[in-house]
């Protein structure tokens, strides 16, 4: 294991864990409600004052941060330190709305850092390692995020940023690239492009770190087997600093969250009732260490399980499953709860590769799902006569898993456009 596994904090003890959140629990309150009017008026509203938060066991007397209460603050009313003390800053995509500014001291960077330093580290790097960043540099936390981590463990950094596939793929052999660390799509695309060009003796990746959105099991076992890797999960949120909130281990079975700086519930949606472990509900959040933009139980939206099973790994953090999509992303088609994920799930499981787009519309006041999948190269130049008979299958796959019908179009191979970063799979025409 490489020098930057921090055992005595990842593999600490239950107690322990548990004696580190209370304590930073309880000056983090004290630190926003002295510093950040927004939240404190939130406070006073639900009459709660930080004299009634002893430990972990009082945060639900706290109230809730949501998306929209980022928006209302804008740009500055949650920023927890003065002006001069931030050094950065980083921001969401933002479709809708004003965009998401999130902050950062000086110190909230090297905390930050630490985080993606342990999620490499247990995907397997150390200073030997040779660490090709395709994420976005920029307002997006991803570049940034795991160049920082990478820095710490000492891999030799490749800060390439997104987009421009010759470029990666020519660095990638020449200087022999260990590690990956790109949105699982357009692992998929270079994965593709490598095979295309025959490049596969000259790949020297071991391992790869894939996050930023949603990707299903069947989708990491095609990445592994194209690319002849392991590929891990990394989930996080600009919000909440960016990657490296939660990070798989050699398990594979689950992402540890990082436990020293956040503490994590499941709620349910609907009504904010915290639920019990194991339970399927909305991810919520609460930073222990961050100074600059210290959120309290903030609504992450992504629909979550949450796993307290020992793991065999010695890590003792919580583990958080796959998310299951975001609360925000689940379509609702003719009054049924449809997820991406689940689409993904049957094309990936008959044969089909994770190269699809998801069309809802409504026609005559009734909903429609259409689902435009590529056709693999065998299908396409062996098999016209049978295209017909394989959306057969693939309607009754997908009416199995949804529970309702979609209609399923084949279209040849590189039809439909590849990301460089997250992709976007759905395009719901009710809402433009
Ligand atoms: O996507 C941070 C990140 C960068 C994570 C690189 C991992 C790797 P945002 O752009 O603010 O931040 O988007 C956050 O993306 O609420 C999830 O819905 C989704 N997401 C992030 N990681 C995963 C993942 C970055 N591993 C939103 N699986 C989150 C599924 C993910 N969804």
């Amino acid at each position: 294991m490489g020098k930057y596994y921090q055992k005595e904090i990842e593999c600490a003890s239950r107690e322990q864990i548990r004696a580190w959140q209370d304590e930073r629990l309880v000056q983090q309150v004290r630190h926003v409600w002295e510093n950040v009017p927004y939240y404190r008026a939130k406070m006073e509203e639900k009459g709660v004052t930080p004299e009634d938060i002893h430990g972990a066991a009082d945060l639900n007397k706290l109230p809730f941060v949501s998306k929209a209460d980022l928006r209302d603050a804008y740009p500055y009313g949650l920023l927890g330190v003065p002006k001069k003390d931030v050094v950065r800053i980083h921001s969401t995509s933002g479709t809708t709305g004003k965009r998401v500014v999130a902050y950062y001291t000086q110190k909230d960077l090297d905390l930050w850092d630490d985080c993606c330093a342990r999620a490499l580290t247990a995907a397997g790097a150390d200073e030997t390692d040779v660490c090709q960043i395709c994420y976005g540099y920029g307002l997006f936390t991803g570049g940034l995020g795991l160049h920082g981590g990478s820095h710490k463990v000492g891999c030799m950094t490749l800060p390439m940023s997104s987009g421009n596939t010759d470029r990666q793929l020519q660095f990638m052999e020449d200087l022999q690239s260990t590690i990956l660390c790109c949105t699982p799509s357009y692992a998929q695309y270079l994965a593709e492009s490598i095979h295309e060009r025959g490049l596969q003796d000259r790949i020297h990746l071991k391992a790869g770190i894939f996050g930023a959105e949603a990707w299903s099991e069947e989708m990491r076992r095609d990445i592994e087997k194209q690319l002849g890797i392991r590929a891990f999960d990394i989930y996080g949120l600009t919000e909440l600093s960016g990657p490296g909130v939660a990070y798989e281990c050699s398990e594979q079975h689950g992402m540890h969250i990082n436990e020293d700086h956040f503490i994590a519930e499941i709620i349910d949606p609907e009504t904010g009732e915290v639920l019990p472990d194991g339970a399927q509900g909305e991810l919520v959040f609460t930073s222990l260490t961050k100074q600059a933009f210290p959120l309290l139980r903030y609504r992450t939206r992504d629909i979550c399980v949450l796993n307290r099973e020992p793991c065999a790994c010695g890590r003792s953090f919580v583990r958080m499953c796959k998310p299951m999509g975001r609360s925000d992303d689940m379509l609702i088609v003719k009054g049924v709860n449809v997820f991406p994920s689940q689409i993904e799930t049957v094309l990936l499981e008959q044969g089909y590769q994770a190269n699809y787009q998801i069309i809802v519309d409504r026609v005559n006041a009734s909903d429609t799902l259409e689902v435009l999948v590529e056709m693999t190269p065998e299908l396409f130049s062996d098999n016209l006569g049978q295209i017909t008979e394989q959306e057969k299958k693939l309607v009754a796959a997908l009416k199995a898993m949804l529970g309702i019908y979609a209609k399923v179009r084949l279209v040849t191979p590189k039809s439909i456009v590849r990301s460089e970063g997250k992709a976007v799979r759905v395009i719901d025409k009710r809402k433009i």
